[in-house]
């Protein structure tokens, strides 16, 4: 991307109706967090903007679930965000409030601008009506199956597993969220976004990154699941979008407009705007000009979100951007995809999740871990996966093994030798490098390769590739790791002092660099390390920048006799309690789900009977209770596992599709009944020796059908 002259940053307003999980922070948070900190460090003039999202049926169902009001709903969540934030590292100049006085003036403004500009459609139309709650029913007030992709729990305005923007009328078997009723339609006025009207301009924007005639921004920089998205919706075709609610939780339709009355704004008009206020607020706190960072060409106007926020990023809010005409677009939405809990996608609601001020009160003091975890996980380009297992394996063998070990060893050494003062050196000493050459000045060459090195990370950064910006730190770490390794200079130090002085001084470097540019990854560790060597901590007012021109310059980043600190671990040891402790508590909150759910009555479904048989139809089958001794996944294939079977007599291999409902360490030890004398078929490249009997429910979920636990196997069922 290229470098503008000042940038504004979003990230997402959470909905303020339930604590933050992991996936939010993977998503929207880290992400901008260590994109806005890299250029902090590198002295650019940038705000980071957020705030929490308090308007729409989120806020309102919640408040109604647990008898509260909407504003003590807000209030609780906003708090706690403000809270976790802080305590994670994530370092917004502003978080605001969309029930905030100057973010309803705002958005009324913007509202009343695009009205007086004659942008709005008026329309009449029939909508889904709550006869018994008395209100109409849109956006998630309604719910049904998705026309698309047959999602049972669609939302009116968007279905959560295909992504599809929905309207509530698209809905099959629509019912009210407040009531269960079955809605009638009734007549309501709204005021529509014409986005079918701006579909040309919008995919000339998307598709080339021009806008009015003038490039604004390189599509190629654009991640190809966001260009993706964006153009298969400008392909469906845009249609006029509603602005307006009938709600009475929400921002008020300006009342100078005629027909106001019970009108608010539609929450995905007001959210997005909300960006703007809360840099109006940071701008009145701080004596700045908020209309900079918003109104002229030379800001980079970037907004990180989650891949379900994409739409409304990339079309919704840059064509009312545009509709106001003041405004600028973003040159960039690095959106990221989610981030699973072992094996399953993240559930609020299911309370499969990991909770962010949980994590802070059980694991304390461990927030650069999570957020290390975070980045190295995150689902820049795909879906990806948090396990418990991998984050203890990331932070004993990579933080703990590695950097901990590393700038340990070489604070010990530093003391130990030169009394904690940086060594001078010969500079025009030859040793001997890593590879084995012969290196002139194997100091310069090293931190060459250093410097290289950082500016590789800085590239990565730049372009929103932070997971492949952390492996460089982490890379780095190795190398200062492997320079101590080759050159064992707690063996050489009797012999040649003189190479030790070169080798160590030249590991502090390393030390002082990584106490720099490990800042936008894991902020607290960067103030242990400045703090480790004596230094400052970092304000993040261009130290990468300067660190780079005193490298680019040839000097070396402390000098000769500098005084360093004490050792003291940067990260220690997650030990196996803490990591079980965590499954178990996943698992039980997935207990306490399953009973719920085994509770709710639901309607039982009958299939008919089929076709008469014979007795002698039925006695060709040859069914056996058996055991499975031995299963495991076929690749692949989602729904199949290769199981093998002990019959007593013989033992057999069975291809199933049960894997949708059983894991393989599930179904070892399960009696069964197997239809014996089915004619062997192939599946994905398995001999299947018969079949085993499942019990279906209306749901289409299966269930063994087995004899008693103590019956012997290869017995026949009659
Ligand atoms: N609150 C949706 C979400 O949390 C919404 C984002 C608003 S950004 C302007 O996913
Ligand atoms: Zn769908």
């Amino acid at each position: 991307m290229r470098q503008f002259k000042r940038y504004t940053v979003t990230s997402a307003l959470p909905y303020a109706n339930g604590p933050l999980h992991i996936g939010h922070l993977a998503g929207a948070y880290l992400s901008a967090d260590v994109y806005v900190r890299f250029q902090r460090l590198m002295g650019k003039d940038i705000v980071f903007i957020c705030g929490s999202d308090e308007h729409g049926a989120a806020i309102t169902i919640k408040a109604m679930k647990e008898g509260k009001s909407p504003q003590e709903v807000v209030d609780l969540y906003h708090t706690m965000f403000e809270e976790t934030f802080a305590r994670m590292g994530v370092s917004f100049d502003m978080y605001h409030r969309t029930s905030a006085a100057l973010h309803h003036e705002t958005s009324q403004e913007f509202f009343s601008t695009l009205y007086r500009k004659g942008e709005f459609e008026e329309k009449e139309s029939e909508q889904y009506f709550d006869e018994e709650a008395q209100q109409f029913l849109a956006d998630r007030y309604i719910m049904g199956t998705c026309p698309k992709c047959g999602n049972e729990e669609a939302y009116g305005d968007q279905c959560e597993k295909c992504g599809t923007a929905l309207s509530p009328t698209e809905l099959i078997n629509p019912v009210s969220k407040l009531s269960g009723a079955k809605p009638v339609l009734k007549k309501t006025v709204h005021w529509y976004l014409p986005l079918d009207k701006y579909e040309t301009w919008l995919r000339t924007w998307i598709e080339t990154g021009v806008l009015d005639g003038k490039t604004t921004h390189d599509p190629d920089d654009w991640k190809n699941h966001v260009l993706g998205q964006c153009k298969s919706w400008l392909d469906g075709g845009l249609q006029p979008r509603a602005m307006t609610r009938d709600l009475d939780w929400g921002v008020d339709v300006p009342h100078h407009i005629k027909g106001h009355e019970g009108k608010k704004l539609y929450v995905w008009m007001d959210a997005p705007i909300g960006y703007i206020s809360s840099t109006k607020q940071w701008a009145a706190n701080n004596k700045k000009n908020w209309k900079k960072y918003w109104q002229d060409d030379e800001t980079a106007l970037i907004h990180f979100i989650g891949k379900d926020n994409i739409v409304f990023h990339c079309l919704i809010f840059p064509a009312i951007l545009k509709a106001h005409g003041d405004y600028i677009l973003p040159v960039n939405v690095p959106a990221n995809q989610f981030m699973n809990l072992e094996g399953r996608k993240i559930s609020t609601s299911r309370n499969w999740a990991v909770w962010v001020h949980e994590y802070l009160d059980e694991i304390p003091n461990r927030q650069d871990e999570l957020r290390y975890v975070m980045i190295k996980n995150m689902p820049e380009q795909k879906d990806s996966e948090f396990t418990w297992k991998g984050y203890q394996d990331a932070v004993n063998n990579e933080l703990v093994n590695n950097i901990a070990n590393f700038v340990n060893r070489v604070v010990v050494l530093v003391n130990k030798y030169y009394d904690g003062k940086v060594p001078a050196f010969d500079e025009s000493l030859d040793i001997y490098g890593p590879e084995g050459q012969m290196d002139a000045t194997y100091h310069d060459s090293e931190m060459l390769r250093l410097f290289d090195n950082i500016h590789e990370m800085c590239d990565c950064l730049r372009s929103f590739d932070f997971r492949s910006a952390l492996k460089i730190l982490m890379d780095i770490s190795t190398q200062g790791n492997q320079i101590l390794q080759f050159n064992e200079p707690w063996k050489a130090i009797k012999e040649d002092p003189d190479t030790v002085r070169v080798v160590m001084n030249l590991c502090i470097q390393y030390v002082a660099a990584i106490g720099v540019i490990c800042r936008p990854f894991m902020p607290f560790t960067s103030d242990k390390i400045r703090n480790l060597l004596g230094q400052k901590p970092i304000l993040e007012k261009g130290e990468l920048e300067s660190l780079l021109d005193k490298m680019a310059e040839g000097e070396v980043i402390l000098k000769k006799n500098h005084k360093i600190g004490e050792p003291v671990h940067l990260f220690t040891r997650i030990d196996d309690e803490v990591i079980s402790n965590q499954i178990a508590k996943l698992q039980a909150a997935d207990q306490v789900q399953q009973s719920v759910e085994s509770e709710k009555v639901t309607e039982v479904q009958y299939q008919p009977i089929r076709e008469e048989i014979t007795y002698d139809d039925f006695a060709k089958l040859d069914i056996r209770t058996a055991t499975i001794i031995h299963a495991e996944k076929i690749e692949k294939a989602d729904k199949l596992l290769k199981l093998t079977l002990d019959l007593g007599f013989e033992k057999r291999t069975v291809v199933s599709g049960i894997a949708a409902f059983y894991t393989p360490e599930q179904v070892i030890g399960q009696r069964v009944s197997l239809l014996a004398n089915l004619a062997p078929r192939k599946m994905r490249g398995v001999e299947s020796q018969g079949m085993i009997l499942m019990a279906e429910n209306g749901e289409g979920k299966l269930s063994f059908v087995s004899p008693a636990a103590d019956w012997q196997n290869g017995q026949c069922i009659k």
